[in-house]
């Protein structure tokens, strides 16, 4: 029997750095605009130059791609755009051969509508898979396709109702993401079990983990008479906010264990779970990451990519620097004792860290960029590197709407134009916020396409490419590759980086972000100015002028002085 280490701390993650790909939107092997497996087989010595220690990758199964493969028709498959299971077993076989691991995502709330589970589900109210999708008749005194008559007044992730109605039964479906992306029915056992069976036959082929696409939703509330229950309306819309429901539903534990049990334990060799949970708080983190009860080993919250949202992401307000530092503060104690916290500013989600909290201008990004990673990379947790976020890559400058590919957007602007928004401020916060931000290809080299690909990409290249690129910045030890490479490399040998304990300092500061890290006599002091003002850095740290350097992102230059984004380590014993 394997005991459960009590603390995790002594985990091999706790000193790991994880690097994501978008394989569409990493390099492209075979000319089509799209990138697959061949390509991240030809860049991977680009991740071990990193020296990161994991690459999770983003869905390669098949799927009809309409949220870019988190919509997946077979998960025993590849899809023939990204290539073969042959490249995927020798993805795994050259990642172990460097020392590194392969964390699969898995997308299981719910499947593509071209699943052959769901394909079954829809044929007949009777079939066998009817049970394994949410299944239900119009609202009650309402007929199938009036308005109003879905089940609940749930508005989806995606624009409009959760509800899609199937005329042939006269019954909707739930699908909390796209209307091609039906939630699966947790309830029901045997969905259970075939999940399980699939992670164990990924298992079996040598992948070392997976992140899970919004796993704590996958228990929804309903009643005992099937009856799912309507959400407080948002202002605005004729919708309702269903996540009550849905959000760390009733038996999220007891699934979350019992994938545990199904398909890690006993298992010989060194696993990653990170569940991406929407919406979760600190004191269900703790749950869910606590070694003891055996869940998951961490998870994404949301909390620090909200601070710039209004009443949704698409309204758009400025991040407070104490609000950043409440919220990263929160997590860091309520993970001290129990459990584990992830970091990252970037995914393929999210909009550039460096337009959206740095500064892209020509003169403060590669400053802002390195000192964004300075101050994530320094907190205790595992990061996590978006692909292009080591060389400062940045937002899109989209002039119009044809550019957008992304479900969410188009489905957003449809929605809010049709609802009587301009179309010029949808626009605005299209392209500040789309996910596409995060999609357009890896910048490789100065060449056309940035080196992505031979023939067109399926977005467009950042025109910013012949400057800023990877080829550029790989023998340049001012880059901010360079700087990722260093403080991945710190990580793994500093054990105060990896294990010590956090302090907040200057928790109202508006420009300055510090904390220390302890552990034992080693002490770090962590000093960041994340804004475009000259500092005495005595005034605010009366230790830190005369502390040691460890790492710094500026060249040495006066100790009293801290320059606009300006980050620097320093050992104060
Ligand atoms: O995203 C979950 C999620 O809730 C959000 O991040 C969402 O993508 C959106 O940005 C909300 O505004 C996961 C995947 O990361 C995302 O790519 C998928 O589209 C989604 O689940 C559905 O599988």
């Amino acid at each position: 029997m394997t005991v459960p280490p009590q603390h995790s701390g002594q985990a091999w993650w706790t000193r790991a750095v994880v690097y994501q790909v978008y394989p569409r939107s990493f390099a492209d092997s075979d000319g089509d605009g799209i990138g697959d497996l061949g390509g991240i087989l030809q860049r991977i010595d680009h991740l071990a130059d990193l020296g990161v220690d994991v690459l999770w990758l983003s869905p390669i199964y098949a799927s009809p791609q309409a949220d870019n493969g988190y919509d997946i028709s077979d998960y025993q498959a590849i899809d023939p755009l990204f290539g073969t299971l042959e490249q995927l077993d020798e993805l795994i076989g050259a990642l172990h051969a460097r020392g590194m691991k392969l964390l699969m995502d898995l997308v299981v709330n719910h499947t593509s509508d071209e699943h052959p589970w769901f394909a079954e589900s829809r044929s007949s109210p009777t079939s066998a898979k009817r049970d394994w999708y949410w299944w239900r008749p119009p609202r009650p005194g309402l007929a199938a396709g009036e308005p109003g008559a879905e089940p609940t007044n749930w508005q989806s992730f995606f624009s409009g109702t959760t509800w899609e109605l199937d005329d042939a039964s006269g019954e909707y479906y739930l699908h909390l993401f796209d209307r091609k992306q039906p939630d699966l029915n947790w309830e029901n056992p045997e969905v259970r079990q075939a999940v399980h069976a699939m992670m164990r036959w990924w298992l079996d082929r040598g992948v070392d983990g997976f992140r899970m696409d919004v796993i704590n939703m996958i228990s929804k509330d309903v009643a005992p008479d099937g009856h799912l229950h309507d959400g407080p309306p948002i202002p605005g819309t004729s919708l309702g906010d269903g996540s009550a429901s849905y959000l760390c539903g009733p038996r999220i534990h007891e699934f979350l264990a019992e994938m545990h049990r199904e398909v890690f334990a006993g298992r010989d060799g060194t696993f990653l779970t990170v569940g991406e949970m929407p919406g979760v708080t600190v004191e269900q983190a703790r749950l869910f990451t606590d070694p003891a009860r055996a869940e998951v080993d961490m998870v994404f919250q949301f909390e620090h990519v909200g601070l710039d949202h209004g009443t949704s992401k698409w309204d758009l307000k400025p991040l407070r620097m104490r609000d950043l530092k409440a919220s990263f503060g929160r997590w860091q104690a309520g993970l001290a004792e129990t459990g584990w916290n992830s970091l990252y500013w970037d995914n393929h989600d999210q909009p550039r860290a460096v337009s959206r909290f740095g500064d892209d201008s020509p003169r403060y990004r590669r400053d802002s960029a390195t000192c964004l990673a300075t101050l994530l990379h320094l907190h205790r947790g595992t990061p996590y590197v978006y692909q292009g976020e080591e060389i400062g890559m940045a937002n899109f400058p989209f002039t119009s709407l044809d550019q957008f590919r992304d479900v969410e957007s188009l489905n957003h602007h449809v929605q809010a134009v049709s609802a009587g928004a301009d179309p010029v401020e949808v626009l605005t916060a299209l392209r500040a916020m789309s996910r596409d931000n995060a999609r357009t290809p890896v910048q490789w080299d100065a060449s056309p396409h940035a080196g992505f690909t031979t023939g067109t990409p399926w977005l467009p290249v950042n025109p910013d490419s012949a400057e800023w690129n990877a080829a550029a910045q790989r023998e340049d030890p001012t880059s901010v590759l360079a700087h990722y490479r260093r403080l991945i490399a710190l990580r793994h040998s500093s054990d105060v980086v990896a294990l010590g304990d956090l302090t907040m300092l200057l928790p109202d500061h508006d420009e300055v972000y510090a904390f220390t890290r302890r552990m034992g006599e080693d002490e770090l002091l962590v000093v960041c100015n994340l804004s475009r003002t000259t500092y005495r850095l005595a005034d605010l740290l009366p230790e830190a002028p005369a502390a040691e350097l460890v790492l710094g992102n500026l060249p040495d230059d006066d100790p009293a002085e801290l320059r606009p984004w300006e980050a620097r380590v320093l050992r104060l014993s």
